[in-house]
């Protein structure tokens, strides 16, 4: 039984160092690197989300245990990436307004470790800048991601600037994150949402499909 304690307690306290060293170690021991942000990052923002909520832990200490998680994930990716061909090119970014990267950057994470050639435009992006980044790359799926219900309309605004230039049949556009649900994905004309990342990788299997 793998125990996940020592990565857990270091997302939780924003350590870097152990939390990385622990990662590493897991590692080596041949702990996938799913099982590694499964156990011990994600299960850790969890309760850090449920901490929050309570007014026990305040946002520079969510930013630091964020940080730490985009620390272990950046060191897992070469452990996720694959050799394959790319099988599509994907655009994604946490829509306007919204600067919650941590899902998205799981959900990025596991499309390139599943063969797709990601472009990761950050947090915060604005609609002008999902169309221009997918003209540039001849993107095949553009992805948004929201966490706050006030940013929602700025996925269907992201959507409506594709369709004011005429590209919305040629790009899919998938959708997620907490407030996300699949009626508010049909109403904004997404061609897709998922609640989790492995979902996301599917979903994208599925519409490459055709
Ligand atoms: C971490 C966090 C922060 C960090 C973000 C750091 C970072 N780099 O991301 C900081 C401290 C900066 C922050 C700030 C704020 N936050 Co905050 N935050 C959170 C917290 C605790 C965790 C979010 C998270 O990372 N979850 C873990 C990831 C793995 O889950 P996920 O994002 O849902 O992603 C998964 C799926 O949704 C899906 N997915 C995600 N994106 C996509 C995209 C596609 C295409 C697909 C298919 C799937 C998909 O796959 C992912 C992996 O499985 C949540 C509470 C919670 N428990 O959710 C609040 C929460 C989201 N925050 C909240 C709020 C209110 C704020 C602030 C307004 C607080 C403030 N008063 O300043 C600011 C807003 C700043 C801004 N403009 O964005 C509220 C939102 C309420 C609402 N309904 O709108 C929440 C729910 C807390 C609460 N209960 O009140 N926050």
């Amino acid at each position: 039984m793998v125990n996940f304690a020592k990565i857990y307690n270091a997302v939780m306290e924003g350590d870097d160092d152990i939390a990385q060293e622990e990662a590493q170690a897991l590692a080596q021991q041949g702990v996938p690197a799913m099982d590694i942000i499964n156990h011990g990052l994600i299960s850790a923002m969890g309760e850090i989300g449920v901490l929050f909520k309570a007014g026990e832990l305040f946002v520079p200490e969510v930013m630091m245990s964020a940080q730490t998680i985009a620390g272990v994930i950046e060191m897992l990716k070469p452990q996720m990436a694959t050799e394959m061909d790319s099988r599509g090119t994907i655009i994604i970014g946490t829509v306007k307004g919204d600067l919650h990267d941590i899902g998205k950057n799981l959900v990025a994470l596991l499309l390139s470790s599943n063969g797709y050639t990601v472009h990761d435009l950050g947090s915060d992006v604005d609609a002008a800048e999902f169309v221009r980044a997918a003209l540039e790359h001849d993107a095949d799926i553009v992805a948004l991601s929201a966490l706050l219900t006030t940013t929602l309309d700025n996925m269907e605004q992201t959507i409506a600037a594709f369709s004011a230039q005429g590209l919305r049949e040629q790009v899919k556009i998938i959708v997620g994150g907490a407030p996300v649900t699949a009626e508010f994905a049909a109403e904004i004309n997404a061609d897709g949402y998922s609640e989790d990342a492995l979902g996301a990788v599917d979903l994208v299997n599925k519409l490459m499909e055709g």
